[in-house]
């Protein structure tokens, strides 16, 4: 078995995305913390390559953007979970889903965690708690990335035309009860794609107030363990194969 070796921000809601698959598939790996700062860590992977987190490293070869790494994933480990159903409709389902937590869900987060000074500190200071970086390092990403970060959420509000991260938020915490419907999983009866990208963009904010709002909705809350149990993961996550 090739060894597998996760780059990511341990906050960045695409990496939370390959966590999850990787132990929904219940595969052993190592995680490498990238300083958002200058992304020194990174490989050098060519050009026209973005210089983006998550890369997965298996074995000799690199697979960079969270669904390509899934995708990956799943071809090459279709079980004990198959994320994408043989039924076209259940299949078009989960990938309109991931799709979605892409590019709604991951926008929205960052709002919210980095939306004021105080929560930005609170997050560079996770993603210092979460690496290896040295001292120097690990000072410059407490200070410079909150700022940064502070400044990336309010681009982000400005960009979609919100004022209220929270606000949005709500909105979107109800698209996905409904979403949920009344099924165990938004797969179904098993996790599919679709939940792998939900728990994964949200298993990043667990330890932020936005959480305890998504939580006050029972019918996430019993998905969310429900999905955990299968999926649960740390956010530094160095993790061998149950
Ligand atoms: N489509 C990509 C998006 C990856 C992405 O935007 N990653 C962000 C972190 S959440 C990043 O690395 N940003 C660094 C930068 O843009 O400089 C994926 O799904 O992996």
């Amino acid at each position: 078995m090739e060894a597998l070796k996760l780059y990511q921000f341990a906050l960045c809601p695409y990496c939370g995305k390959v966590r999850s698959a990787l132990r929904l598939k219940g595969l052993g790996y190592d995680t490498v913390e990238v300083n958002p700062m200058n992304k020194r860590e990174l490989p050098e992977l060519g050009e026209g390559v973005p210089r983006k987190v998550p890369v997965l490293q298996i074995g000799e070869r690199f697979v960079w953007d969270s669904t390509e790494i899934l995708l990956e994933l799943e071809k090459r480990f279709p079980q004990p979970y198959p994320m994408l159903s043989e039924d076209a409709q259940a299949r078009a389902r989960a990938e309109e889903l991931e799709a979605w937590v892409d590019e709604e869900l991951t926008f929205a987060l960052p709002t919210v965690i980095y939306g004021s000074i105080s929560e930005a500190r609170k997050a560079a200071q996770v993603t210092a708690r979460t690496s290896n970086f040295g001292l120097w390092q690990n000072f410059a990403v407490r200070v410079g990335g909150s700022v940064i970060m502070h400044q990336v959420a309010k681009r982000m509000l400005k960009k979609r035309g919100k004022s209220d991260g929270h606000r949005w938020m709500a909105e979107l915490t109800d698209t996905l009860e409904g979403k949920l419907g009344f099924g165990r999983f938004f797969g179904g009866d098993a996790p599919d794609l679709g939940d792998v990208a939900v728990h994964g963009a949200l298993s990043v904010v667990r330890d932020f107030p936005v959480f305890q709002d998504l939580m006050a909705r029972p019918a996430l809350q019993v998905w969310y363990e429900a999905a955990d149990a299968l999926m649960g993961h740390s956010l530094a996550g160095a993790s061998r194969a149950a």
